[in-house]
């Protein structure tokens, strides 16, 4: 693997340049037959590299793969990434972050994988992750917070989340409370925070992250094909899912590390900047009741208050839809 590394740099380092079978041998000090199985195995990883009898190997093409290596290169973040688990196909990250934070992994440990077989949504829903087309990403954080507040990690993801997003790609996607991030109305990302907690202590927190990166419109299976869309489609290109993964990495220790310091407030009012929910009609499907009313606010937990006929509702969990404008 040390040796792969090496080449790799070697690749990258000569900039698209031929560097020969020789040279790359005689500087590792290893075969030559080392190096033709080592470039194999770059191939294999999606690095595009060309090999020319006389001249040697160059590297056409960086891998759009979410390999650890490619990761740490261009990450920012200091203790979210600092330990990633990759997958190329995964039951659920969020799965694979329990197991790793029951068994004490350190925080900011990440799990990520190109595709997902059972990956989860709220209450036992599907998520379709499709291969190497979107980020499937589950961060394991170990907070101080009150096992009250985990709700708000929620929301406290989604900021971090938008912000990359929208950084990178400048989509303008908005929040839809609680989890989703939307795009002229469909779904780009959701999210899914699982808790373990004693009575007065969180244990660890696993964030899990869909982001529906670079999937065409048409490869949208038909029971979410209305209602979903990914970020390749609002930008109107591919959108590297290495330097997003990073950003949202590096802007979720932001916000987390302003919850820590500052406590929820801040963030919730840079949540409500961002929010696609406030001020509009929206109906309530909660786990025993159904009604409708005006968002008007989240309070200090995270809550959403929606203004009814019979007053004002407080709601903590459940789906929320927004009702279309109707004409004037
Ligand atoms: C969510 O649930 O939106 C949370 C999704 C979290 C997925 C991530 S991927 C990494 C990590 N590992 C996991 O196993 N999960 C997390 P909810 O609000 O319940 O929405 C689920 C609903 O969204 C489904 O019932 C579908 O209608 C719809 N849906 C499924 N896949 C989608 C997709 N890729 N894009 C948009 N909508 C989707």
């Amino acid at each position: 693997m040390i040796v792969r590394t090496a080449i790799l740099e070697l690749l990258k380092h000569n900039s698209g340049q031929y560097i020969s079978g020789e040279d790359i041998s005689h500087t590792l000090q290893v075969s030559r037959t080392a190096v033709w199985k080592h470039i194999r195995a770059l191939k294999l990883d999606g690095y595009e590299i060309e090999a020319h009898p006389r001249l040697g190997y160059a590297l056409r093409q960086n891998t759009d793969r979410l390999l650890p290596a490619e990761i740490k290169e261009q990450l920012t973040s200091t203790v979210l990434g600092r330990e990633i688990h990759y997958f190329s196909e995964l039951d659920s990250t969020n799965n694979e972050a329990k197991k790793l934070a029951a068994n004490g992994c350190p925080e900011g440990t990440i799990v990520v994988a190109e595709a997902q077989v059972t990956g989860r949504g709220r209450l036992a829903r599907g998520w379709f992750s499709p291969h190497g087309k979107g980020i499937w990403l589950s961060v394991v954080l170990r907070p101080p917070f009150n096992p009250m507040d985990a709700a708000k990690c929620t929301l406290m993801a989604a900021v971090g989340v938008n912000r990359a997003i929208n950084a990178v790609t400048g989509a303008g996607c908005g929040i839809k409370w609680p989890n989703d991030i939307l795009w002229q109305g469909r779904k780009v990302v959701g999210i899914l925070t699982e808790m373990s907690a004693e009575m007065d202590a969180i244990n660890h927190i696993v964030i899990g992250m869909g982001i529906n990166v670079n999937i065409e419109q048409q490869e949208f299976p038909s029971e979410i094909a209305a209602t979903a869309t990914s970020l390749a489609v609002a930008s109107g290109c591919q959108v590297s899912r290495v330097k997003l993964l990073t950003t949202i990495l590096s802007e979720l220790e932001t916000v987390y590390n302003s919850v820590k310091n500052a406590g929820f407030a801040p963030v919730l009012a840079d949540w409500k900047t961002q929010s696609i929910t406030l001020g509009q009609q929206v109906d309530v499907h909660g786990i025993d009741r159904s009604f409708g009313g005006v968002a008007i606010d989240i309070d200090v937990d995270g809550a959403l208050l929606i203004e009814t006929t019979q007053g004002i509702e407080r709601v903590l969990a459940g789906d929320v839809s927004i009702r279309p404008a109707s004409p004037q």
